[in-house]
């Protein structure tokens, strides 16, 4: 049974989530450098509708607005992304002031508004320079990112004390050089695996370099994984296996990777199996191994995985020949995904099994669905409502059951650039009309709103 109407601690985080490149815009405003979604966005073919972040939402030039909206909203926390190019064109070396200065002024906006910022520093778009010296396929993007992580600690640590290092580094490794679908767009499942293993020690160093740099004693370092349950479709042992290969390279390889500085045995045998064993050192990994503060997990749906003999394997789960993914049955979101409240419980329950003590923040949640505009311009979303009021349920339940969860962040804030799904897929709180950047607030935003209202009265 759930409770309708859970209520949560006093203290805990009540926010949005966005990231850099889906709503920005003014990418060569203010001094950033091209990122490699940039580049991405602008190869024909690789988007839909050929659309791109250039303008986004505007949020660059709308900052001031964007923290009215989440006043209004009555957040208490704020989870944003910072363009590494904006802090660094480069990627390394000479910092851009102007970069500097728009970070600093949202937090100090947010601050002023009484809203948490909650900071993540990779949500993808790595500096184009980087990528041309061959970006997380190079040995050295460790360095490169504890470099970023230690100039953006020293210069926003006052106004910032939740870091996040990575936001789904799973995307990163996979989407991004197995199926091809998100920018740098590699598609060698081997390259997948060395990608994957530079961004995991990658976090390690810069937790590390946050930790040596601007130090605070309230400071709480993380990272942020995707978790999706991947459930077999039945008991039998051959689902049972295929849905073990997705749950290793989905969630255990990272999730091992940070919190115990290796990786699990089936991720090794791919290493192999890829022929890059050489150039994964996993010895190098447990050295590196840095404690983290919380844990942030996405969470959105749930799959089903089932066996068929023959099927090659999903290019995003390299190794997984036979695993077949469904959606559970019922209703699908705009994104084709299941809508399944008891899989938030699940996923942050068995993280609370799996590695007791563990801080955690549910850092993204939420659904894409259609607008619909009234002729009074009001937008009602009822079946975004719905999904939110089921999760927070599902949330309630999870801490109930012992975990120890200390915010939660609707994704998303505003409509946005949903990667390689272009504009079509609208998951805000509040909508935004992209010819004319208006903002209107959706009944799910006033819903969060009021739900908030409640937990405080
Ligand atoms: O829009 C993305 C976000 O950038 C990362 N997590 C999932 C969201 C919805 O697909």
């Amino acid at each position: 049974m759930t409770n309708p109407v859970p209520t949560f601690p006093e203290g805990f985080l009540w926010g949005t989530a966005t990231s850099s490149y889906q709503i920005e815009g003014a990418v060569t405003a203010g001094g950033r450098g091209p990122s490699i979604w940039d580049t991405f966005s602008h190869t024909p073919g690789k988007t839909y509708n050929g659309d791109t972040g250039d303008v986004a939402v505007d949020h660059f030039h709308r900052l001031r607005e964007d923290v009215a909206l989440m006043e209004q909203l009555g957040l208490n926390a704020y989870r944003f992304s910072i363009a590494w190019s904006r802090l660094l064109p480069d990627g390394r070396g000479a910092i851009n002031q102007d970069g500097v200065a728009f970070y600093r002024q949202l937090g100090e906006r947010l601050r002023a508004a009484g809203i948490t910022p909650v900071a993540t520093l990779y949500h993808w778009d790595l500096p184009q320079a980087l990528q041309d010296e061959g970006g997380w396929l190079s040995p050295h993007s460790p360095d490169w990112f504890a470099e970023y992580a230690a100039v953006a600690k020293e210069q926003l640590g006052d106004l910032i004390s939740i870091w996040s290092t990575l936001n789904e580094p799973w995307c990163s490794a996979f989407l991004g050089h197995s199926e091809g679908s998100h920018a740098p767009g590699i598609t060698d499942p081997a390259s997948s695996y060395v990608a994957a293993h530079h961004l995991m020690l990658g976090h390690h160093r810069a937790i590390r370099a946050m930790r040596e740099t601007n130090r605070r004693p309230d400071d709480q370092l993380g990272i942020v994984l995707n978790l999706i349950p991947a459930w077999p479709a039945t008991n039998e042992p051959e689902d049972v296996a295929a849905a073990n290969a997705i749950d290793a390279v989905h969630n255990q390889l990272f999730l091992e990777a940070v919190l115990a500085g290796r990786y699990p045995q089936l991720i090794l045998d791919y290493h192999d199996r890829f022929g890059v064993g050489d150039r994964i050192d996993a010895t190098e990994l447990a050295e590196v191994r840095e404690d983290i503060d919380y844990l942030g997990v996405n969470y959105y749906n749930v799959n089903l995985v089932r066996y068929v003999a023959g099927a090659p394997a999903m290019a995003a789960w390299p190794g997984s020949d036979g695993s077949v993914m469904d959606p559970p049955p019922g209703e699908l979101t705009d994104m084709g995904w299941g809508v399944e409240p008891a899989g938030l419980k699940w996923t942050l329950l068995r993280v609370a099994e799996q590695h007791p003590g563990l801080p955690l923040y549910v850092c993204e949640n939420g659904a894409a669905y259609p607008d619909v505009v009234a002729a009074d311009g009001s937008v009602a979303d009822p079946k975004r409502i719905a999904y939110l009021e089921g999760h927070l349920a599902a949330l309630g339940d999870a801490m109930a059951a012992g975990a120890d969860v200390r915010g939660y962040f609707v994704w998303s804030l505003l409509d946005n650039f949903e990667w390689a799904h272009g504009y079509q897929m609208r998951f805000g709180l509040v909508r935004v009309d992209l010819e004319t950047m208006q903002r209107t607030i959706k009944a799910s935003g006033y819903w969060y709103r009021d739900f908030i209202a409640g937990q405080r009265s």
